[in-house]
């Protein structure tokens, strides 16, 4: 169900009058719906689509449901990967929030803040994790703030094209869950109706999935590999599965090595979220 917002809402996110609201609601430049009894309302996708394409300020962010705004509304990626990295570490949900809005209500696409944010963020955690600088449950935690984040971009974006199928997650043994989750956004940015099979799945059932739900893309997410050759193996018979139903499918993960990447046949190997934006793009314009 979508999000619906009044012209006056609106009007007092972004600091216009009502009036001129409605006048762009006319103009076809916002999307409005009418309801039973005439009134138009706006669903909140397609404002922050506007707001993001017009590069409009938002003066009262919280009229839309989105994080206050904080003294970071300019900080640009480098700056905010780091504050985002601070807020993770301190558990600070609402910062971590705030910076993630900003940064895409500024336009930065959700794969560039994926690949240069959150990302970066992750690999700080587990360098200081590693030096034994960091206990453990503020890297546990900061996943759960990364997910609770991704899922709200998610429910902000407008509804995909329900005959363009894409699935993906990661084999058993790979308990990663962050990949999957970025993929999903990122592909159904892309326009794709996504979803997501999550962590940990053996490959019997990822096959069956793909047989049942014959997605058009498939990706799969390799963060972690316990016996390489009973990962070689899976994966041909997952291989075999896209082949059969035709399905376009793509690989990214930082366990994939130079070395294993010329024993395994996919579509595209992709080692970033920008990468799997292009692929999820092209494939979609070329299979029309
Ligand atoms: C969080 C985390 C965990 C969590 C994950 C929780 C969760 N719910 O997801 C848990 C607790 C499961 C975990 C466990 C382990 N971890 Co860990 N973990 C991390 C950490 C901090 C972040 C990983 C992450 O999710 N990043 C976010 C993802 C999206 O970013 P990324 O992987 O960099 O992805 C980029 C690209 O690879 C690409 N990409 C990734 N996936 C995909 C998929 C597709 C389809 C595409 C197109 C692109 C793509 O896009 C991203 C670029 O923007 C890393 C630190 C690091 N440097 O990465 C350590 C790290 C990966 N872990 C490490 C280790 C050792 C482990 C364990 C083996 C520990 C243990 N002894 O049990 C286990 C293995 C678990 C398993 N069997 O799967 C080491 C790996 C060292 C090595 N040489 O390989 C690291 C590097 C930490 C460290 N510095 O030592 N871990």
């Amino acid at each position: 169900v979508k999000e619906l917002l009044s012209p006056k809402q609106v009007a007092r996110a972004i600091g216009v009058s009502e009036s001129s609201l409605k006048r762009w609601c006319d103009q076809g430049l916002i999307q409005a719906v009418r309801t039973a009894g005439g009134h138009r309302k706006l669903p909140l996708c397609d404002v922050i689509q506007f707001l993001r394409e017009q590069q409009h300020k938002v003066v009262c962010p919280e009229a839309l449901g989105l994080p206050v705004r904080s003294p970071h509304s300019e900080i640009g990626l480098d700056r905010g990967r780091d504050s985002f990295t601070d807020a993770l570490i301190e558990g600070n949900e609402s910062l971590a929030r705030q910076i993630v809005f900003d940064l895409y209500l500024a336009k930065h696409p959700i794969c560039v803040i994926c690949d240069r944010v959150i990302c970066p963020a992750f690999q700080e955690i587990g360098r200081r994790w590693e030096c034994q600088s960091l206990d453990v449950y503020r890297e546990r935690r900061g996943c759960e703030i990364t997910h609770k984040i991704l899922y709200e971009l998610r429910r902000k974006q407008p509804d995909p094209d329900p005959t363009r199928k894409a699935c993906g997650g990661s084999l058993e043994g790979d308990s990663y869950t962050l990949p999957t989750t970025m993929a999903d956004l990122v592909v159904r940015n892309a326009g794709w109706d996504t979803s997501s099979l999550g962590s940990g799945i053996p490959v019997e059932s990822m096959v069956q999935a793909i047989r049942e739900t014959k997605p058009e893309l498939f990706w799969l997410c390799v963060s972690h590999i316990g016996d390489v050759e009973r990962f070689v193996h899976d994966f041909k018979n997952l291989s075999e599965a896209t082949h059969t139903v035709g399905v376009a499918f793509a690989i990214g993960g930082r366990a994939l090595t130079a070395d294993l990447l010329t024993r395994i046949k996919f579509c595209c190997y992709c080692d970033s979220m920008q990468q799997l934006e292009s692929f999820a793009c092209l494939v979609r314009q070329n299979q029309k």
